[in-house]
């Protein structure tokens, strides 16, 4: 799960993007979907707003469309910066990217596009986990991932022959294109780099096994590095699941090699059980060495019987401390993802997330337990699943299943009370004083340049909570 996901950013003017279609671009790839124009759009986020990220998939479509079929005409619509109104788009074919935050919005907007004739495909992990609800409010449902089925997409658009539904195949990870770096302009601080896809861990609340399948595939690593010299700026984000791979000799390989290129800052989600290894110790080394700054890892919870109930007991290893405190060693910031408000964790939990930060001198993000469709914890929780609450609740901010002691407005205010004491100004300070000096001065930056913008957006969900 991702953290910078509540950084909140004022609106600003409107923006949308066309990419100009590629000059005398000849031969179609597709053969039949020649000039045809495409929209993609990243909803607008329920809980967030606007986030500091440029959405990678945007990018990454655009440049997979532009593959398949080179004189397309794409455009590329955030709806954080840009909420469009459905009169405003013209395109052969529209594609949303939908995850379960987001799916309400996409659906409404959806509706209205269909409404006014435009044919319109939903892709992403809620519509790949749902694909039957998906369907009801789209022409198209591309289930799992694009690479093998989109050029067949647009060719059956061009033909005005687009199929229900269409199933992506999980193909290895060559010769994907360069994101379309730069199209999107906007208030973005970074951009996405991926470097593979897949989990072989089983957490029972995460979606992504499922989708991603559960090995890991991953991209040439020339391609990597080429992908950071030519598109991440100067600090990016390592969009991977895990930084550190299932196979630490990779990932040195790796490390090393985005370590000749330019000077790179970057950091990510990674577990603590590969830096406990005996590899560990290099393996840090070299991610420093290459620029990583900063590690979001799932602590989860507290105890052993909590993690065996979530089977996230595999990605912690044998001594979980250890490894923080190995990571803050080589000068690099940790941060832990704790899970609350679940059917057997009680108020203390809530205490428990501030008194570990303090003992381990990391930050906390802490999420209300929230079970997404497709995962083994939505079918565990079914049965106390909040009905009224829709897909746009399913934020990690807010209680969405019933609680044996606990109403939802109370673990709300818990969850909001414990994040506003994480984001206090004392805290902030604290953590600023335990972040690694190998780090400084970038660290330091960095840290405020995300805590500040959160505090500031949590204050104000609070507030809007309070109210509502
Ligand atoms: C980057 C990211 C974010 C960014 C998004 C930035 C942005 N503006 O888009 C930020 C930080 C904002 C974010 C926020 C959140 N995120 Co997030 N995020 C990711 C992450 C790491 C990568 C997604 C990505 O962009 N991949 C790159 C693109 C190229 O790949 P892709 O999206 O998978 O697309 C491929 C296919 O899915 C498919 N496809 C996707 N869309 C479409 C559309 C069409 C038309 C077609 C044809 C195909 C297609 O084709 C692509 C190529 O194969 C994923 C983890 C993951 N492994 O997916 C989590 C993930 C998507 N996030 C998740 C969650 C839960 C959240 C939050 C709710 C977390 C939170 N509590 O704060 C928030 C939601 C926002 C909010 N608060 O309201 C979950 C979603 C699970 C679910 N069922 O919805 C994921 C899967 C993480 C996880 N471990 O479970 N996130
Ligand atoms: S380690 Fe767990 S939470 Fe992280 S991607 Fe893998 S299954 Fe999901």
């Amino acid at each position: 799960m991702d953290s910078t996901a509540e950084i909140r950013y004022e609106h600003g003017s409107r923006q949308t993007t066309f990419i100009e279609p590629e000059s005398g671009g000849n031969a179609n790839t597709s053969g039949s979907s020649g000039g045809m124009k495409v929209t993609l759009i990243s909803p607008a986020f329920p809980f967030s707003g606007r986030v500091p990220m440029v959405p990678p998939v945007l990018e990454y479509l655009g440049a997979l469309t532009l593959k398949e079929a080179p004189d397309a005409e794409v455009t590329l619509i955030d709806a954080n910066v840009n909420e469009p109104a459905p009169e405003q788009i013209e395109a052969d074919l529209v594609g949303i990217s939908a995850m379960t935050a987001t799916v309400t919005w996409a659906y409404a907007f959806s509706d209205a596009l269909r409404g006014l004739g435009k044919k319109v495909a939903l892709g992403g992990i809620h519509p790949t986990a749902l694909p039957q609800e998906a369907k009801e409010h789209a022409d198209a449902v591309v289930v799992g991932e694009a690479e093998s089925v989109w050029r067949q997409v647009l060719n059956d658009v061009s033909r005005g022959n687009l199929k229900p539904f269409y199933h992506g195949e999980r193909i290895p990870l060559d010769g994907l294109p360069l994101p379309l770096a730069g199209a999107l302009k906007g208030p973005y601080h970074f951009r996405a780099v991926f470097t593979a896809r897949g989990c072989p861990y089983r957490c029972s609340f995460c979606s992504v096994r499922k989708f991603f399948g559960d090995t890991i595939r991953y991209r040439p690593i020339d391609s990597v590095a080429e992908e950071v010299e030519k598109c991440a700026g100067k600090v990016y984000f390592n969009g991977d699941d895990n930084i550190w791979g299932g196979d630490i000799k990779r990932s040195i390989e790796l490390f090393t090699e985005l370590s000749r290129g330019s000077k790179k800052y970057w950091y990510g989600f990674g577990d603590l059980r590969a830096p406990q290894g005996r590899e560990g110790e290099n393996m840090l080394k070299a991610a420093r060495k290459s620029g990583l700054f900063s590690v979001w890892a799932g602590w989860e919870t507290s105890s052993s019987e909590g993690l065996k109930g979530y089977r996230a007991s595999a990605k912690q290893g044998t001594n979980r401390e250890e490894a923080i405190r190995r990571i803050k060693d080589h000068g690099i910031n940790v941060t832990l993802f704790v899970v609350l408000g679940g059917r057997s964790d009680t108020r203390d939990d809530f205490n428990y997330a501030l008194e570990l930060s303090e003992r381990l001198g990391v930050g906390i993000h802490p999420v209300l337990l929230t079970p997404l469709p497709g995962t083994e914890l939505y079918d565990e929780y079914k049965p106390y699943l909040f009905r009224e609450k829709g897909w746009d609740n399913y934020t990690g901010v807010n209680a969405v299943f019933d609680h044996p002691t606990m109403t939802a407005r109370e673990r709300e205010e818990a969850f909001y009370q414990t994040s506003l004491s994480l984001l206090s100004w004392k805290r902030i300070w604290k953590h600023l004083l335990d972040t690694p000096r190998g780090g400084f001065p970038m660290n330091h930056l960095l840290l405020l340049m995300e805590k500040v913008p959160m505090r500031r957006a949590m204050r104000k969900a609070y507030r809007g909570w309070c109210t509502a």
